[in-house]
């Protein structure tokens, strides 16, 4: 592992613009359950048949019966040490440092990192699809539904699948990853798309593609660099040696 996080500072050490990609695995350690593996289910559901609109339109209690919980959880969590390292990271020495998050936690803005791009949202934002109201929201629990002034049931404000993500929040990708050097794709299992194109999408473009994870992968092998172990021990080394 030490060889490889050496191979990850000198190639960070070189980079002018550094894109990095986090998902679950980052915020694990601070207590906050990933989706896949033994965590992932909540009352013998996946989060594959909670987190999609017609869950929402055929029973939009149960729906929020699980975001209550997961609000109430996060609610009681505080950044890691990667968390911190990838906010240390920002100011290095680079042209331009985006962070893309597929977390809707809110936990990398609360260690300090400034250029986000919360790819699936984020929990604290509730909004209603009928007047396209939207609100931030941090009261935990909320009535199961909420509803808007204008009658209808509010929602989350996170992209649940068979969802688009947001146009803007697209383009703000699209612009980054041409442009990067470093992709450092960290704590994701690189299987919900379009978030696990983009690591793909920035090698095309020439970037040098660092995984850091647990565990393999389908992004695996075709990242230059492959660190297996967990982030919160990782990032605080790759931090140090960069900085
Ligand atoms: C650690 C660690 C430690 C643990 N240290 N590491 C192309 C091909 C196939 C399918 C599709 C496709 N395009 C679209 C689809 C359909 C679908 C999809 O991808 N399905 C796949 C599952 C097959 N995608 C969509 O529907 C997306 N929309 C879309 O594409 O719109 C256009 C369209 C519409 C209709 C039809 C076709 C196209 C939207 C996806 C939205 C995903 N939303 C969620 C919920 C967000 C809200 C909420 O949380 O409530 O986003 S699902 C969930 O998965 C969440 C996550 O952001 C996302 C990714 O999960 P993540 O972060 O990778 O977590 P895990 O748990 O999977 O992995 C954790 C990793 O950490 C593991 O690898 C561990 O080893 C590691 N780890 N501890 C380091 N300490
Ligand atoms: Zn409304």
């Amino acid at each position: 592992m030490l060889g490889n996080i050496d191979k990850a500072i000198e190639i960070l050490g070189k980079a002018r613009s550094v894109v990095v990609m986090t998902g679950a695995g980052v915020s694990a350690e601070s207590g906050v359950p990933t989706f896949r593996g033994k965590d992932g289910l909540w009352k013998t559901y996946r989060a594959e048949e909670i987190a999609n609109p017609q869950a929402f339109a055929a029973n939009p209690a149960f729906v929020w019966q699980w975001y209550n919980m997961r609000r109430k959880m996060m609610k009681s969590v505080s950044p890691n040490p990667a968390h911190e390292a990838l906010a240390r990271l920002e100011s290095g020495p680079f042209k331009s440092f985006t962070l893309i998050t597929q977390n809707i936690d809110g936990l990398h803005s609360l260690a300090g990192s400034r250029s986000i791009i919360e790819v699936h949202g984020n929990i604290w934002r509730i909004r209603c699809d009928s007047c396209g109201h939207i609100e931030h929201n941090e009261t935990v629990p909320l009535p199961e539904p909420p509803y808007c002034d204008c009658g209808a049931p509010l929602r989350p404000d996170v992209v649940w699948f068979g969802e688009s993500l947001d146009n803007e929040v697209l383009s703000a990708v699209m612009a980054a990853l041409p442009r990067a050097d470093v992709m450092l794709v960290v704590g994701t299992s690189s299987v919900v798309y379009p978030a696990a194109s983009f690591a793909i999408f920035a090698k095309q473009a020439g970037a040098t593609v660092i995984e850091v994870n647990l565990a393999p992968t389908p992004l695996t092998p075709q990242a230059d660099v492959s660190i297996m172990g967990k982030a919160g021990e990782v990032m605080p080394l790759i931090a140090r040696g960069v900085l």
